[in-house]
Parts: C-alpha cells; sequence; structure tokens
C-alpha cells in the first residue's frame, strides 16, 4: 500500500485550496482523491440551466487568487469552474490528484489512516475530508418515484441529452437550484408543472455585467479589485444583523420580496401560493427576476396539494378534502436538494470499528471549529458541521479551515508528534456555545422546516454569527484544545 503523509478527499475549492496551501508550507508528500473523472467538485457536477453563484462573485474566488475576468455581479457555473481549473494549472495541481477514486472506506489502525479506493488503497499520516456539504444528491421519498416511464433525473445531475422543447415537465422543489433552471425550462417546454412543498423568500437579483473597462482597470491599478472585495464583503456580512440580532431589518427585505411578487405575478390565486410564511432568511433567500414571470406564465401551473405518489405518466397529488388528481408528465426534475444531515463521508471514516455517522448520531452532528472531532485523530474537515452560511462565501470559511489545518501540520512536525484531535471537553463547549448563538437566530426560529436543521431540530449546519468572528477564531491555532500525542 502506497503511504502519504496527507490525502485529501475531494478536487472542488476545499481540496484544491489544501493542495495550494500545503504545496506552499513546502509539502509535497500528499494526494488528493477525487471520486468523479474532472476537478471542480460542485461546479463540475452541477450544470443544470442557469446554474450560477448566488454570492457576489467579487468573494467567489481565492483571496490569493482574485479573477479580474468575472463577467456579472454573480458569476455563472462554467465560469466559476473554468476559473478553478485555470487556478489548478497555475499550481500545477493536476497530477497530484487520483481521479475516479471513490472513497469506499477510512479507518484508523491506531497510527495511520487505511484508505480504500475505487481506484486503489493508500495509508495516511492526515486525513481531510474536502467533500462538501451539498454534494450527495437528496432523492425524495415518494412512493412509485422509480415506476415513473418519462425522463426524469435530479437537478446536480442533469441530463443533456432531454430538451424540454414540446414536454410536459414537472418539478418537485423551490429551492435554489429550482429557482434558478425553472425559467429557462419554462421557456422551452409545452407545460411546467411545479409541485411546491414551501413557498419561499424571493428577491430581486441585481446582476450587473462588469464591464471590460473595470475588467481591465482590475488588472492595472494595484489594490483596485480587492478593495472592491473588501467593500462587497462588507456589504454582503450586513444581513447577518438581521439574520442574528434584530429582525426588523429583515422586514425591508420581506417588502422587497412583496413588491417583488405583487409587480410580477398579477394572479391572485397564484399570488397566495407563492406567498412565503416564515420570516425572511429562514431558509436560503433566493434571487431571481424571473422566477415568478416564469410562474405565471400561460403554460405553468404551481400545485400546492401534497404529492402522494408517482405513477408511470406523471404525479397524483391530493388536496384538502382527500380530492386525487394525477398530472401527466413526459418529464420530472428534481429539484429535491442534498443529503446534508448525513453526510455519506460519514459513514466511510472509521476509528475501532464505529463510524463517524454513527458517532454523530448518538452525539450529534459537531466538529471543532468544524474542523475536527473528538475521537477521530488526525482527520480534518472542510466545510464541516456550523461552518455553512446563510449570507456571505464559503470560501472565507474554506481559506481560514485549510490554515488551521496546515498549522496543526506544523505543530506536529514542530514537535515530532504523530496524532492530534480535539479534547472532548472543549468540544463539547464549544459545541453548546455555538448551539446557544444559534438559539435567537432567523434560521433556528424564523417559523420554517430547513435543512439546516437535524431531526432533533438542532442546527448543525450554520455559522451562527459574522465570518470575521469565525476567521479571527481559527487565525490563533490553540494546541491546548487539542490532544496530542
Ligand atoms: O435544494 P434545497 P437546492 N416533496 O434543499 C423540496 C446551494 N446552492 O438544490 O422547502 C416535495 O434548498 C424542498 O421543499 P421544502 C445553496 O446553499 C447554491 O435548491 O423542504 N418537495 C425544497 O423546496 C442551497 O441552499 C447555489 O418544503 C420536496 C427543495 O425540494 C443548496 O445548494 C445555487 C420534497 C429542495 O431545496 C441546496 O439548494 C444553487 C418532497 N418529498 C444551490 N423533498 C449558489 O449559487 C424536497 N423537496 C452558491
Amino acid at each position: 500500500m502506497n503511504h502519504v503523509r496527507v490525502a485529501v478527499i475531494g478536487a472542488g475549492f476545499s481540496g484544491l485550496g489544501t493542495a495550494i496551501k500545503l504545496v506552499q508550507s513546502g509539502r509535497d508528500d500528499f494526494i488528493v482523491l477525487e471520486r468523479g473523472p474532472d476537478l471542480g467538485g460542485t461546479w463540475r457536477v452541477n450544470t443544470y440551466p442557469g446554474c450560477a453563484c448566488d454570492v457576489p462573485s467579487q468573494v467567489y474566488s481565492f483571496s490569493f487568487e482574485l479573477n479580474p475576468d468575472w463577467s456579472h455581479t454573480y458569476a455563472r457555473q462554467p465560469e466559476i469552474q473554468a476559473y478553478l481549473l485555470r487556478v489548478a494549472e497555475k499550481y500545477d495541481l493536476r497530477g497530484r490528484v487520483v481521479f475516479n477514486a471513490d472513497v469506499t472506506d477510512a479507518q484508523w489502525t491506531g497510527s495511520v489512516w487505511e484508505i480504500e479506493t475505487t481506484a486503489g488503497s493508500w495509508t495516511a499520516d492526515v486525513l481531510v475530508a474536502g467533500t462538501g456539504g451539498l454534494s450527495e444528491p437528496s432523492f425524495p421519498d415518494i412512493p412509485g418515484l422509480s415506476s415513473f416511464q418519462g425522463t426524469t433525473f435530479h437537478s446536480a445531475e442533469w441530463d443533456h441529452s432531454w430538451t424540454a422543447a414540446g414536454e410536459r415537465v414537472g418539478v418537485i422543489g423551490t429551492g435554489s437550484s429550482a429557482v434558478q433552471f425553472v425559467p429557462h425550462v419554462q421557456r422551452e417546454a409545452a407545460s411546467l408543472t411545479l409541485f411546491q412543498r414551501t413557498a419561499s423568500w424571493v428577491l430581486p437579483r441585481i446582476d450587473k455585467e462588469i464591464s471590460d473597462g473595470h475588467k481591465s482597470a482590475y488588472r492595472r491599478v494595484p489594490g483596485l479589485q480587492r478593495l472592491v472585495r473588501a467593500l462587497v464583503y462588507t456589504r454582503t456580512e450586513i444581513p447577518l444583523i438581521g439574520f442574528r440580532y434584530d429582525r426588523r431589518i429583515l422586514k425591508l427585505g420581506e417588502k422587497m420580496g412583496r413588491k417583488l411578487l405583487e409587480e410580477q405575478v398579477s394572479d391572485p390565486v397564484l399570488r397566495e401560493k407563492l406567498r412565503p410564511h416564515f420570516d425572511l432568511g429562514c431558509k436560503r433567500v433566493l434571487l431571481s427576476n424571473h422566477y415568478y414571470p416564469a410562474l405565471a406564465a400561460d403554460n405553468a401551473d404551481v400545485v400546492t396539494d401534497r404529492i402522494v405518489q408517482v405513477v408511470s405518466t406523471g404525479v397524483v397529488t391530493e388536496d384538502a378534502a382527500g380530492m386525487r388528481t394525477t398530472h401527466e408528465l413526459d418529464a420530472l426534475i428534481l429539484g429535491t436538494g442534498f443529503t446534508v444531515q448525513d453526510p455519506p463521508i460519514a459513514h466511510k471514516i472509521s476509528v475501532d470499528g464505529a463510524t463517524l455517522a454513527e458517532h454523530w448520531k448518538r452525539s450529534g452532528m459537531s466538529a471543532l471549529h468544524g474542523v475536527a472531532v473528538s475521537g477521530f485523530p488526525n482527520l480534518f474537515f472542510l466545510m464541516g458541521p456550523n461552518t455553512a452560511l446563510g449570507h456571505n462565501s464559503v470560501l472565507l470559511m474554506i481559506e481560514a479551515q485549510i490554515d488551521h489545518v496546515v498549522k496543526a501540520l506544523d505543530l506536529l512536525d514542530r514537535q515530532g508528534l504523530t496524532a492530534i484531535e480535539p479534547r472532548a471537553d472543549v468540544q463539547e463547549a464549544y459545541d453548546a456555545r455555538i448551539q446557544r448563538e444559534l438559539q435567537p437566530t432567523v434560521w433556528n426560529s424564523g417559523g420554517c422546516n430547513s435543512w439546516y436543521l437535524d431531526e432533533h431540530g438542532r442546527n448543525t449546519v450554520l455559522w451562527p454569527t459574522f465570518t470575521f468572528t469565525y476567521m479571527r477564531q481559527l487565525r490563533d491555532f490553540q494546541a491546548s484544545e487539542y490532544v496530542l500525542s
């Protein structure tokens, strides 16, 4: 079995960022295990029409690799993927990645991680999971789903051999992905039936093309793009004040959302269907100028009755009076999100025969700083528990985590140590603090059900406050928080 100092799982933003920082810290003895055939992670996989970032592009790049060429306020999927490929080329990372290497098992032997993949086996001193929270499509548990005879796929597995032209298309889901692809599908389809369980808040997407003049100024004027990034960063932090500290601020956003709905949907029945009934931000805020008009079009229908089953020809719903309707369809698209509360990688990582998933099932999903788990030595997470954001760019969090991992490696190397894991009491106190801080937030008590919350209503996904607080917290590596051996 080949041995490496560090094995990184995933070649998306997290894994590639880690590879760059490992090289920059003088480390050469590592591999990146990628289950897919190419680099890019979520931005390689999600290729549905209209796929774009809903966080401003100026903050959606590595801080050490700004991109002067973003085309719009909100970058499109192809250009984000192209950016990542460019970065990988610049840092010569491709050769360090083993493609089609799906990690099937990773066991701690007491001194190393034994890693089985579909492309071979390795041992590693340290394992870094850069697998992302939104990587495993979630398929709804609807009876008869597999009996559907038309075309069906998940939004994260878009079938590009299929075209909506002339088709009767059904869509399940009204989240960030659906809001982006629904207008494209509606324009082409013979009919669009959107099955909505919950109406979300939709705000205008203020998206401008970035002129050639601006792009060239970003290249020529030293510090200009960094200044713009700082301004965009600060502006993007502001909604956190509403989400966490003062909900009156959210009323301004809710007013904008209601105005958009009134302006774009004239049918009062449809308007009521689309009106959200929870505080803004409780579920991720959707940004679109085209979603409501698409749903108000003559060929579109929004169905709010409960889905009871899928049959070979379509979807069966039931209204409040128990009356059933079969919606005949040629295609059914699942915009039903990802398995965030049960990360598949946790089922593959084990210590003493017990998986991390079993451990988290017992004690709730948590990690010190979202990065390391007590009882799981030399294991680090990027985008681990309570480090996702409802308001700003997760790349800020990822970079802070990578620096933290590198500092942990530095400590091991400097002191000739072999293993590091969080102290159980420190992790427990940390988790209790995060959960306390989340209590007053709109994500916990805004009156909605979301994938931020686990089955006990515990928010295991989001960071509770400003991103600069997290970055500051991770900057000073506190060796006393860890058990070292
Ligand atoms: O998934 P979601 P997504 N019957 O989980 C519905 C990121 N992202 O792929 O609301 C009926 O948000 C479910 O209904 P409900 C971003 O972080 C980022 O859209 O639970 N409906 C919901 O409407 C985002 O938050 C970008 O009642 C069912 C939908 O499916 C995350 O990805 C762009 C159902 C799932 O929505 C996920 O977004 C796109 C059922 N049985 C996405 N099961 C960026 O720009 C589920 N639903 C960075």
